[in-house]
């Protein structure tokens, strides 16, 4: 079991300057930011993140909305880290995200659903080294 994973708040939510609000519900529920910045990704960026979605018929849309503007990129402690921080994000499409969770609270729909996370440790590592070099982690 892995105490990280990785998350960013999306140019949606961010846009709508939801990221202190995110982030305070993020620390209140027991995680500790270890790495973060704001950043833009380019689209061949977002396009190499998401790489794993390239044969998937939204994934062009995916790229364009993850590269319209500034997100922040965050590397977050806690034991059991990436279930209980899918669990306080929610289901990918905010229609079927419970109550209280950051994208039923703050997201628009299934493609600008407000915030990633890791899925698996694995994914939670790769993501974390792809925006931070070692020296820009606690
Ligand atoms: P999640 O792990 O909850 O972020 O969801 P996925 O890995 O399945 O999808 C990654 C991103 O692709 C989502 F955050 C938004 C986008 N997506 C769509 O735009 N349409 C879909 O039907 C599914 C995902």
């Amino acid at each position: 079991m892995s105490n990280r994973t990785f998350t960013m708040i999306k140019p949606d939510a961010f846009a709508s300057q939801y990221t202190g609000a995110i982030l305070q519900q993020i620390e209140a529920a027991g995680f500790k930011i270890v790495a973060m910045k704001a950043t833009r990704l380019s689209e061949s960026k977002a396009g190499e993140f998401y790489a794993v979605h390239k044969e998937r018929p939204f994934y062009g849309e995916l790229v364009a909305f993850m590269s319209s503007g500034p997100i922040v990129a965050a590397i977050l402690e806690k034991e059991n880290a990436v279930e209980d921080f899918r669990k306080l994000i929610g289901a990918t499409n905010p229609a079927n995200a419970e109550e209280g969770t950051i994208r039923k609270k703050f997201a628009r729909s299934v493609g600008e659903n407000a915030i990633h996370g890791s899925d698996s440790n694995e994914n939670a590592k790769i993501e974390g080294d792809f925006f931070f070099s070692a020296f820009e982690r606690i």
